[in-house]
């Protein structure tokens, strides 16, 4: 039987310290390597031949899995652990492919600032709770990595409590906004700045929705291939009241 708690109480202060969780190689061999075979499927590609890959082809918006209970969102690795994190709350949704192809011809940079999810300009207000990433081929440094901001979830929160009727999406609109309001790192003991996730295929961070983060460039040879995941409260869907409470405790709809 699956332990009901499959994070430690460390791993737990951990994600609600700093907004995200690492978990190393949680993924087995034979997932990756039907995510493998079915995205380069997808791309009518290999990863041996890069005169095949797509460079055009980034975000693979509205993917669908095959079959569809292969997505990241449903996997049997991650369901304790969003259960642990949500009780039975917290509901799959969506989260696409994110491909960062090499351009080993640019130099890296760290990104200046980020953004919180769930604004998307096609989708409209999609609020959530927790994000997942996690990698089909390692990446090292410079290599395309997510990019997050640690501890970032308590700016966001800061915001939204001080002006709680934006959070659907019209602080984009206001004067004086910018991604950087969202990309301090509020607490002194932390790390300033963005953080690569660097990892290994089969590792995955978790994020809080409201932890700033970014993708980057990739100077490597390697495809970063990414996969997303999401979760969203499941009055997060369609209560309007709900979509608009920005609690004091942010823990409140967790079970953590
Ligand atoms: O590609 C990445 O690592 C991040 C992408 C991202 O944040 C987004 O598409 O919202
Ligand atoms: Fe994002």
């Amino acid at each position: 039987m699956i332990s009901s708690t499959p994070l430690s109480k460390e791993q737990v202060q951990h994600f609600k310290t700093h907004g995200f969780l690492v978990l190393e190689n949680l993924f087995d061999q034979s997932s990756l390597d039907h995510w493998r075979e079915q995205i380069w499927c997808e791309l009518e590609a290999s990863l041996d031949q890069p005169d095949s890959w797509p460079r055009e082809r980034t975000g693979l918006d509205g993917y669908q899995y095959d079959p569809p209970e292969s997505a990241l969102v449903h996997h049997s690795a991650l369901t304790p652990i969003i259960q642990q994190l949500g009780g039975d709350d917290f509901v799959a949704s969506g989260g696409a492919p994110i491909i960062r192809w090499p351009e080993p011809e640019k130099s890296w940079q760290m990104p200046q600032s980020g953004h919180i999810d769930a604004y998307g300009a096609a989708s409209g207000w999609s609020p959530f709770m927790v994000g997942a990433t996690t990698y089909l081929y390692d990446v090292q440094p410079s290599g395309g990595a997510f990019i997050f901001w640690p501890g970032s979830h308590h700016t966001a929160h800061r915001y939204f409590r001080q002006n709680p009727a934006l959070v659907d999406g019209s602080f984009l609109t206001e004067e004086g906004f910018s991604w950087h309001t969202f990309s301090d790192n509020l607490c002194d003991n932390l790390q300033t700045g963005g953080q690569e996730f660097v990892a290994r295929a089969g590792d995955v961070v978790l994020w809080h929705s409201y932890l700033t983060h970014d993708g980057s460039i990739n100077v490597n040879d390697c495809p970063r291939i990414a996969l997303f995941a999401r979760w969203p409260h499941q009055h997060q869907r369609q209560v309007a009241e709900f979509r608009y409470e920005v609690p004091e405790d942010l823990w409140k709809y967790w079970a953590i």
